[in-house]
């Protein structure tokens, strides 16, 4: 078995212990819920925009999950032998090797690829600690950008009734999408994720506010511990571009004090603030830890917003652009309708209203390689 953290694990450990019990005293879990009027619970909503994080319980069911497992052994099978290389361990051309887009994101087993490096703007200044490794392993996969178009599965759960009215709610009738991805955190090897807020473009705007970002829906395939997910600082997206490198400088250690595990079981969909201050350990632990990732944003946050430079290239994104990018919304509707035919299925407003219909079919599955060449990034 890999490292653990070396003469820092017992100090892990009870990191980890009190994290748990800070997160317990949140209160901000449970179910989707509606009220009578089929307004989002008032009590999410409060809770949501309190911490900058919220889990939903339940949402993913056992049949849903095992297409997901599916898919994820699918996508395992098929990656590159090894970085770079053109075929998978069967000798068939490998996943993602006919895509232009950014897709696979490897890394040294329990690295920190990103911390104090100037990936993405350099928006992870602080190093996490890396767990020791016995010898020199191989490079491994642990993001996978794109994914709607590897994994059907993962389309479906991106036309989540329930799921798309919660972006509703919260980002507007209007919501647009973001980027999709696929963090996969193998016990032993998953990378750390370092310290750090995602959103780039509005943080200086005049009209600024805790919501301007979006959010990420992360659901959970085999559930996330404090060992292996992602870490919070509760009410940090209303705190604007936080000194990162500060914070931990003052805390003396990277295990930031005031930081708490956002805890999943199997099908449990966690929403999280994009400016919100979060990162997530070397994975030691020996679960698995499966995000089905996928963000939205409000329209008004991306209309006519000159962006890009991490997940796609620098451009401005007009109404074209996001009508274009949101068939993968339609695409994810009828897919789950296909799927799951007893469901209400999600209208969403934008499709209504423009007389747009989408329908999942071969020719969309040969359509939407390099989809993600249009992500909304800002
Ligand atoms: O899944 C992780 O470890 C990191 C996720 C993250 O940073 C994000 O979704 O913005
Ligand atoms: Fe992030």
């Amino acid at each position: 078995m890999n490292g653990d953290y070396g003469s820092e694990e017992a100090e892990m450990q009870a990191y980890l212990r009190a994290g748990e019990r800070r997160a317990a005293a949140l209160g901000n879990r449970g179910p989707i819920r509606f009220t009578d009027a089929g307004a989002l619970h008032p009590e999410i909503v409060e809770a949501y925009w309190r911490c900058g994080f919220y889990v939903f319980e339940g949402v993913l069911k056992p049949d849903e999950l095992a297409d997901i497992e599916r898919d994820l052994h699918d996508i395992i099978d098929r990656l590159p032998v090894e970085k770079g290389a053109p075929v998978d361990a069967k000798g068939r051309p490998a996943l993602a090797v006919d895509c232009t887009g950014p897709n696979l994101q490897w890394a040294r087993p329990l690295s920190d690829p990103w911390g104090g490096t100037s990936a993405a703007n350099g928006r992870h200044p602080v190093k996490m600690y890396e767990p020791r490794t016995e010898g020199v392993p191989r490079e491994v996969v642990f993001l996978i950008l794109g994914s709607l178009q590897f994994s059907e599965a993962s389309l479906r759960v991106y036309g989540h009734p329930g799921l798309l009215a919660v972006a509703a709610a919260i980002n507007g009738l209007d919501f647009t999408p973001f980027n999709e991805a696929l963090w996969i955190k193998e016990p032993g090897k998953g990378a750390s994720v370092a310290w750090h807020q995602d959103g780039t473009t509005h943080w200086d705007a005049p009209d600024w506010d805790e919501g301007i970002h979006g959010f990420n829906f992360m659901g959970q395939l085999y559930g996330c511990t404090a060992a292996n997910g992602v870490w919070v600082v509760p009410g940090s997206h209303k705190q604007g571009k936080i000194d990162i490198a500060k914070v931990a400088a003052e805390a003396g250690t990277e295990r930031l004090p005031d930081a708490v595990p956002i805890l999943c079981a199997p099908g449990d969909v966690a929403m999280t603030n994009r400016q919100a201050l979060h990162g997530s350990f070397a994975n030691t632990s020996k679960d698995w830890r499966v995000t089905v990732n996928f963000g939205f944003h409000r329209r008004r946050s991306v209309l006519g917003v000159k962006s890009g430079g991490i997940h796609n290239a620098v451009a401005t994104y007009d109404a074209d652009r996001i009508r274009e990018r949101a068939r993968l919304i339609g695409y994810g509707i009828d897919a789950r309708r296909q799927r799951f035919p007893d469901e209400a299925p999600f209208v969403y407003r934008p499709h209504a209203d423009e007389g747009l219909s989408y329908r999942w079919d071969d020719a969309a599955r040969a359509e939407i390689r390099d989809y993600n060449l249009l992500d909304l990034s800002i």
